[in-house]
């Protein structure tokens, strides 16, 4: 067995979960904040065969968007002639698809 982490944005997981679920995978849906843009995002949870786990990361990859978001940037002080200004600007990140793990399972019970 093997446990597939997956970070999604949170658009992407109502049509990912229908979707694995479709495929017979079960699904642990948490939600998270990435330390970045510290907003929220899905952390999926996939307990699978070993032989699955290509077909789950297909479905993921199939689903899941990259997106630009903006994160605002504060830069300390501009030196202008006699005052200090406190400068921020917008910068482009792009995000996802997803993110991809995938662990090793010394043990799977359900009991
Ligand atoms: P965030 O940490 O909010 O990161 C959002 C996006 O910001 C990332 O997209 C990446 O494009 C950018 N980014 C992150 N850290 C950066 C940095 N130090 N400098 C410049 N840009 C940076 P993704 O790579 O698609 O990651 C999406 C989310 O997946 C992340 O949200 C985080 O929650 C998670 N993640 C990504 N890599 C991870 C890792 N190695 N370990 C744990 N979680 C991870």
């Amino acid at each position: 067995m093997k446990l597939i982490i997956s970070i999604v944005q949170d658009r992407d997981v109502s049509d990912l979960v229908n979707e694995l679920i479709k495929d017979g995978f079960s699904v642990t849906k948490l939600a998270s904040t990435g330390g970045f843009l510290r907003s929220g995002n899905t952390t999926l949870l996939l307990g699978v065969k070993e032989d699955d786990v290509d077909k789950a990361i297909a479905k993921i990859k199939e689903i899941c968007k990259k997106r630009n978001k903006r994160k605002n940037v504060r830069y300390p002080v501009v030196q202008s002639t006699d005052i200090d200004v406190p400068y921020s600007a917008g910068i482009n990140i792009q995000v996802g698809g997803a993110i991809i793990f995938v662990i090793d399972l010394e043990q799977f019970t359900k009991i």
